[in-house]
């Protein structure tokens, strides 16, 4: 089926191209599943899309934690991940300036010239969009701006008073993909979901098949409850790339995922 039907108001109401990019992405692949490549190794991250390539959607970096980065091996890796039909996405968590964000955009990493969407707090004010946006348009690449208005950490600082406020302005910048929800409390993502309303994204961590705690003061949640409260895209690390078979792993995630999605377009009870 067409991803402008499946996805309904999420595909009328959202401008940015690289939204759309995703629903189709999301169709082509029946999975709503980006892959947290945590791995600290060249060999290691381009084995992992090897392994799980066709079950996910998107692959979610942190080009800073390889331990043998180089140039040219990040641009074979990304090209390996777009033959394998997946957006690139770092998450970088940019902070700064508008100004300050755009020069980021470039330096030693070049992330202006081959991610797809990054992450922002928006602690800085809404420039920081702006900023982002024209890194990807001095190369003349387009992209978007996931913004963090929960996380799924134990006792973040990004209360819900705050949330409100990432929400109220990113829901009105045409540069903003959309927003970075806690996938590991469904009841949180219901009402982040009811304050971004039908067109943005929302994309949320913290999703395990294993629910509970995690390390360092992670948290998960399901990958059902998660989409059913109004996720777009759950984003799974160690439950993936620390399994015994990612690819079986990335397979139920995937199932899980898209039968969840599913289920909330055929009851248009979706918000
Ligand atoms: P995990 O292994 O599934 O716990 O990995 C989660 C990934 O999502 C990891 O790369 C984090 O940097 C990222 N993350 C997160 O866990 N929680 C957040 O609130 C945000 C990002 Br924002």
């Amino acid at each position: 089926m067409q991803a402008e039907v499946v996805w309904g108001d999420r595909w009328s109401e959202n401008s940015l191209t690289m939204a759309h990019t995703y629903m189709e992405v999301a169709c082509r692949k029946k999975s709503l599943v980006c892959l947290a490549a945590d791995r600290s190794t060249m060999a290691e991250l381009n084995q992992l899309i090897d392994e799980v390539g066709p079950h996910i959607a998107a692959l979610k970096t942190h080009v800073d934690l390889v331990d043998d980065w180089s140039a040219e091996a990040w641009t074979a890796f990304c090209s390996k991940a777009n033959s394998a039909d997946l957006l690139v996405f770092e998450d970088r968590k940019f902070a700064d300036i508008g100004g300050i964000s755009r020069k980021q955009m470039s330096g030693i990493y070049d992330i202006r010239s081959w991610a797809d969407l990054v992450t922002a707090h928006l602690i800085s004010g809404p420039d920081i969009v702006d900023g982002l946006q024209a890194g990807w348009n001095d190369v003349g690449r387009q992209g978007g701006v996931l913004l963090l208005a929960q996380m799924s950490s134990r006792g973040n600082l990004l209360v819900p008073d705050y949330t409100g406020k990432v929400v109220s302005v990113g829901k009105n910048h045409a540069g903003v993909f959309g927003f970075i929800g806690n996938g590991s409390r469904p009841e949180e993502l219901k009402v982040l979901r009811k304050a971004v309303g039908p067109g943005k994204l929302i994309w949320t961590p913290g999703v395990n098949l294993a629910v509970g705690d995690g390390e360092m003061g992670q948290r998960y949640g399901s990958p059902r409850e998660a989409i059913l409260a109004g996720s777009d895209c759950i984003i799974v690390g160690s439950g993936i790339h620390k399994a015994q078979n990612p690819s079986h792993k990335a397979q139920a995630y995937a199932d899980a995922s898209w039968s969840a999605f599913v289920e909330r377009s055929q009851s248009r009870n979706a918000v």
